[in-house]
């Protein structure tokens, strides 16, 4: 097993994938022989990925292994620069993954989500626009509430904290774009893994009694969110960001206007002194630097809330097409998801180890998840794993397992969440949309024993 071979048939992916699939299952056309590698397939998949495939019988045909997978998205086509970069941040874990760097934005790699609670170093970073100056007076941080209200409120995150009742939660902030890079074709914006998403300890007060405070008129129908960063541009007159949501969500008593995250005074990148809290629905809606929050009578339209931004297909689209409007609703709360924390994608194992301990952890937007399953075989058999209970409502759910293999070589391991409605993650990316919206397919890895 050559250098030069291993080279070929990953090149062979990156150029032809049709005929990479061709060379290693059989002809495309031939039915009775996908999913089955030929004995010239197998070697030459078996080199590409760095040993003897283990499972080769229930290799789906087409399938573009674990190992390659990060390659493919380095394919010519696939821009250069959205592939990850080195990261460095005050305070952040150089392994975070950088995927923009105007605006500044960062995911976590799976094996850095293997805390219970996500460490603030590890935490991933999402801007629309500029960064703003860290506030100096982080007490004297105005918040205004108007709109449909019958007493408009202006108040100081120092104010806040003395009227109002102290609320602590762990849950889950996540991004609606998580899961974008496992779209084909490849969907507009930040390619996020599965590392758009962090569980923290959010600190703040409910955002309904703030809310109530300022009186809400029956007419009160949709939140619109402000904060203080401005734009890209530096043009003060355009609006970075301005999203907003059904009021009855607001109210939920889990949304928080947050000053703390993990016990600490909440830090300027993820957006201190004040920020909003809405957990389950895209990370767009917990405004960052929060300033302004307009009860209005109708859906909000603000920076981010129209065309395609946050929306998905309500009837399936062409992949790669150009999309009817019309047919798009308002993404609200996040799909299932289940990720392997423990270990890494790509670890080596020493020969002979015939059973791995694994972590990981699911969660499901405002649902929870109700059974995670792993699969080393591509699926043809499913073992289901220990799975914790939620700290609290939008809390993720921790899972472990141990699983056994039987020889040395190459596996796939598979991990799949199911959530309370019974909903499972799919074997790819659904619902094809143009900002790939819902890309929540299982997550798996490779790793090689000996
Ligand atoms: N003011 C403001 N709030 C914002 C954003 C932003 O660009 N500006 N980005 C949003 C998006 S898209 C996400 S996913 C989360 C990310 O929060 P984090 O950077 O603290 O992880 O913040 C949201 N709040
Ligand atoms: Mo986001």
């Amino acid at each position: 097993m050559s250098d030069k071979r291993e080279r070929t048939i990953v090149d062979l992916r990156m150029e032809d994938p049709e005929r990479a699939d061709a060379t290693i299952f059989g002809r495309r056309t031939d039915v009775s022989r996908r999913g089955f590698m030929n004995g010239a397939g197998l070697a030459a998949m078996s080199a590409a990925v760095g040993g003897t495939i283990v499972h080769s019988a229930t290799m789906p045909g087409g399938l573009i292994p674990a190992a390659l997978a990060q390659d493919a998205k380095k394919a010519p086509e696939a821009a250069a620069a959205q592939g990850p970069q080195p990261f460095s941040f005050p305070g952040k874990d150089p392994g975070l993954s950088l995927l923009g760097e105007r605006p500044l934005v960062a995911e976590t790699p799976e094996h850095l989500l293997d805390d219970e609670t996500t460490p603030l170093s590890k935490f991933f970073i999402r801007n629309n626009g500029q960064i703003p100056e860290k506030a100096a007076q982080p007490d004297a941080w105005e918040l205004t509430i108007d709109g449909e209200v019958n007493s408009p409120l202006k108040i100081t995150l120092g104010e806040l904290k003395k009227r109002f009742a102290t609320k602590s939660l762990y849950a889950v902030l996540e991004c609606g774009g998580n899961g974008r890079s496992f779209y084909a074709p490849q969907a507009r914006g930040n390619q996020w893994t599965n590392g758009g998403a962090g569980c923290a300890k959010w600190t703040g007060v409910s955002l309904a009694e703030v809310l109530k405070a300022a009186g809400p008129k029956a007419s009160a129908t949709y939140t619109a969110h402000y904060g203080a960063d401005q734009h890209l541009s530096g043009d003060p007159k355009q609006v970075t960001l301005s999203r907003g949501v059904r009021l009855p969500k607001a109210m939920e008593p889990e949304c928080l206007l947050v000053w703390a995250m993990n016990d600490a005074p909440l830090e300027n990148i993820h957006g201190g002194p004040l920020r909003l809290l809405i957990p389950g629905w895209p990370g767009s809606v917990s405004h960052k630097w929060l300033t302004r929050i307009t009860l209005r009578d109708k859906e909000h339209d603000g920076a981010g809330m129209t065309g395609f931004s946050y929306r998905v297909p309500i009837n399936p689209m062409v992949p790669g097409g150009k999309g009817d409007p019309k047919n798009f609703k308002i993404l609200e709360s996040m799909p299932v998801r289940g990720i392997i924390t423990n270990p890494a994608n790509g670890t080596k194992l020493p020969a002979g180890t015939r059973e791995i301990a694994l972590r990981g952890a699911a969660w499901a937007g405002d649902d929870t998840v109700k059974a995670m399953h792993v699969s080393t075989d591509y699926g043809a058999t499913w073992q289901q794993v220990e799975l914790g209970n939620p700290r609290n409502k939008f809390d993720w759910q921790r899972w472990t397992a141990r699983i056994k293999l039987p020889g040395d070589g190459y596996y796939e391991i598979w991990a799949r969440a199911t959530d309370s409605n019974g909903r499972m993650q799919p074997h790819a990316a659904p619902n094809w949309n143009p900002q790939g919206y819902g890309g929540n397919p299982l997550h798996r890895i490779a790793v090689l024993v000996g």
